[in-house]
């Protein structure tokens, strides 16, 4: 059996400034190679949340459904929800992108009452899903061979000063009965691996913020090839322009638009300060969301300290 593992994929219309091609365009262009990699491969296909940017981008809504369309019968796309995914993060997703490409069947979420289980194998392969905010699912039988995909903060470093991952090797150690962990949310490519066991990010599918990280990003994905008592993890590479070419960071340059940002940020600061019991969570979580520098977090934070 193959799998295909994917973290954050963040498919979206609008190009965003670090971007100097079209965003629509790139972002299905990496999909649809992931869609016909899995039909040449017979691998259905794991995400890990966060496979569109924005909750409600109805322009991507189309092209989805003509690219998961392409998927061989019998193939399919599991996903899980991401922040991005979610409406304001409310329990009403039923008119996202995401919600409508479930409920016509598309792509199938995974949740505590929907896993997936393929008892053709010995032992048995089950995928469990656990979308941002939720609690991690036990997983029903400890002998089969028990996969994870999980939208939450699980890292291996700190990205600013008040960051706090989940240790990444921690959690590795803790949810022994996971044989494959695959982590979302974190747009940051590890793979670790202790006693046969395994905790995976591919990192961002679609680099749309200009982060030195994402300058330095090759996307890809894992390739899980299992057979019994036979596993077999490779990195894929997904075809890609060099950063040099298809991104930018002209705009960190020009004062025009860091006035502009600034405005914007000290405007959803004030909005969270009106219905906040804790403004500080919030903008650290804004900041983390957004994927904010590293050298703008730090000036944030410095500031939120002298308050
Ligand atoms: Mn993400």
């Amino acid at each position: 059996m193959k799998l295909i593992l994917l973290s954050d994929f963040h498919l979206m219309s609008k190009t965003p400034v670090s971007r100097t091609d079209d965003a629509f365009i790139t972002s299905f262009n990496k999909f649809n190679y992931i869609i016909d990699y899995a039909n040449k491969n017979n691998a259905h296909i794991i995400q890990a949340g966060d496979l569109t940017h924005a909750s409600r981008d109805y322009n991507t809504l189309h092209q989805l459904i003509n690219s998961l369309s392409m998927l061989d019968d019998g193939l399919n796309l599991y996903t899980i929800w991401g922040q991005h995914n979610q409406y304001y993060r409310t329990k009403s997703n039923d008119a996202t992108t995401l919600g409508i490409l479930h409920s016509i069947k598309l792509l199938n979420i995974l949740n505590k009452e929907n896993t997936i289980i393929y008892d053709t194998y010995v032992p048995a392969v089950n995928v469990y899903g656990c979308s941002w905010g939720e609690d991690v699912p036990p997983p029903e039988e400890a002998d089969t061979f028990n996969i994870l995909a999980i939208h939450e903060s699980i890292g291996t470093e700190r990205l600013f000063p008040e960051d706090d991952p989940i240790d990444a090797e921690i959690f590795l150690r803790e949810a022994r009965e996971y044989n494959i962990i695959l982590c979302g949310d974190i747009h940051r490519q590890f793979h670790i691996e202790l006693d046969g066991r395994h905790i995976l990010n591919t990192g961002c599918a679609f680099r749309y913020s200009g982060g030195e990280y994402e300058l330095n990003h090759k996307p890809g994905f894992f390739l899980i090839d299992y057979d019994t008592n036979n596993l077999n993890i490779s990195w894929e590479k997904i075809p890609h322009e060099s950063s040099k070419t298809a991104m930018s960071v002209e705009h960190l340059k020009s004062e025009k638009y860091l006035n502009a940002s600034v405005a914007e940020f000290i405007n959803l600061v004030d909005e969270y300060q009106k219905k906040s019991t804790d403004p500080k969570r919030d903008i650290r979580e804004y900041l983390h969301k957004n994927n904010i520098s590293e050298s703008i977090k730090n000036i944030i934070f410095k500031e939120m300290e002298n308050d």
